[in-house]
């Protein structure tokens, strides 16, 4: 119907209150990065689509209490930025980090690449501003890392997806500047071998231990064959690989010797078979490249992003792979993803004798069936990072429990009455909800 541009959260504020008053439902949305269309609305022509882009202030940078209050429409590379110009890290990192917006990262709890070390959205936002359902402004920016009173209401709204109110500021948190860092390829034989390097880079990095990044070799081959700018960094070709990255806030130059250390350990202990260390940033730079390209060359697959209990990936991997190729052979899996947080992402492309493209999606359902039962048969699950937004929310409801399900759809009642924000995304029948 419109899209609205407020420029302030009392502009919000005053966007919800007209909005509510008329019963038109409202979408928010950020840098429009999703992965699962949350902030994205339907065809009905009836919902305004509320952008935060305007509110893009950072308010305050606190070194001292280690915090950043900044406002929703942020983008999170400048969030980067601030925090390096008073030394200090913001680790919220992702492909999308030069156009996803700060409020978007907390409605869908991003992930990304350093979880291993800093935890999701949800561990690096203290404080939240919150424009509820009726145009009232919750006001819970508080900087305290100490604070036992009561529900933790934020939560309530990291996650949710524009389904309870609009984020429009945060208080996020801030870590020590890293002054050292070393990234490096690892190959292994198999899923197994991987989770005794992860174990054995725990142990021997530490803190220090920030990336451990899933490449199958279906995966590595196809993003080196799309992308002409990527350069092979190992000579022989291996099953799997890991891209590994430590950082350290320390000064005492040891970090690059430490990874080595702990690299030629798994050569000597078995559990790499071959491993390179880049020699310098732009070598670290470019074994990124490929972990970041990876993504643009996996456009037109029926995607996953699953999470699983460590110890079954190798279990779910294996079976998952045979059970597809059995119904459809032919058809490819490129697995990769944020191994170290359990999460991979599965995505499974078209097998060319017997499906175009386009033909394969209207398997999606069918592929869907297959990998979403094995993560949940081995107590995963079926969005890891990427929410569920309008892709996913109708397959949840075949995988929480129906009482998990009912407490979600009471919140959203009790905050969201009238079912104005952004309906009909990550529950399917809650109130406001499209038919479908
Ligand atoms: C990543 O880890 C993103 O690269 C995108 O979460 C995953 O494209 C995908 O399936
Ligand atoms: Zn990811």
């Amino acid at each position: 119907l419109a899209v609205l541009r407020p420029g302030s959260t009392a502009e919000v504020a005053g966007a919800v209150r007209l909005c509510a008053a008329r019963g038109v439902p409202m979408v928010a949305q950020g840098g429009n990065t999703g992965m699962c269309g949350a902030a994205t609305v339907d065809g009905s022509g009836t919902q305004v689509v509320v952008s935060l882009s305007r509110l893009d202030r950072i308010r305050e940078v606190d070194p001292v209490n280690n915090t950043m209050t900044v406002e929703a429409g942020c983008i999170l590379q400048s969030l980067q930025d601030a925090a390096t110009e008073v030394d200090r890290l913001f680790p919220l990192s992702l492909g999308a980090e030069g156009s996803c917006q700060i409020g978007g990262n907390i409605s869908t709890n991003a992930g990304g690449v350093a979880v291993l070390r800093f935890g999701n959205c949800r561990e690096l936002v203290l404080g939240l501003e919150v424009v509820l359902a009726d145009g009232e402004v919750l006001d819970l920016l508080r900087g305290l890392r100490k604070d036992n009173t009561g529900y933790d209401l934020k939560q309530l709204f990291i996650g949710a997806e524009g389904t309870l109110g609009v984020v429009t500021a945060a208080v996020v948190k801030l870590f020590p500047a890293p002054r050292q860092s070393g990234v490096a390829l690892a190959a292994v034989a198999d899923p197994g071998q991987a989770l005794e390097l992860l174990a054995l880079l725990r142990g021997e990095l530490g803190d220090k231990f920030t990336a451990f990044e899933l490449i199958s070799s279906a995966t590595f081959e196809h993003t080196l064959g799309h992308l002409s700018t990527l350069q092979r960094p190992l000579s022989e070709r291996h099953p799997w690989y890991l891209l590994i990255e430590a950082t350290d806030a320390g000064t005492d130059g040891t970090l690059a010797a430490s990874l080595e250390a702990a690299l030629g350990l798994a050569l000597e202990d078995g559990v790499a078979i071959d491993v390179v260390v880049a020699a310098s940033e732009a070598q670290a730079a470019k074994l990124w490249a490929i972990r970041e390209g990876i993504p643009e060359a996996q456009a037109v697959n029926i995607k996953h992003d699953i999470s699983l209990p460590l110890a079954q990936i190798p279990a779910f991997l294996e079976s998952t792979e045979a059970a597809l190729t059995t119904q459809w052979p032919g058809a490819r899996v490129f697995a990769f993803g944020h191994l170290g947080d359990g999460n991979l992402h599965y995505n499974v492309s078209h097998p060319p004798a017997t499906h175009d493209e386009k033909g394969w999606q209207a398997e999606t359902n069918d592929v869907n069936r297959i990998v979403h039962d094995a993560t949940t048969r081995l107590g995963g699950s079926i969005s890891a990072e990427h929410g569920l937004g309008q892709t996913k929310n109708v397959e949840i409801a075949r995988y929480k429990s129906a009482l998990e399900l009912e407490v979600m759809r009471r919140i959203k009642r009790a905050l969201d009455p009238q079912g104005l924000m952004n309906p009909g995304k990550v529950l399917v029948d809650s109130p406001g909800a499209p038919p479908r």
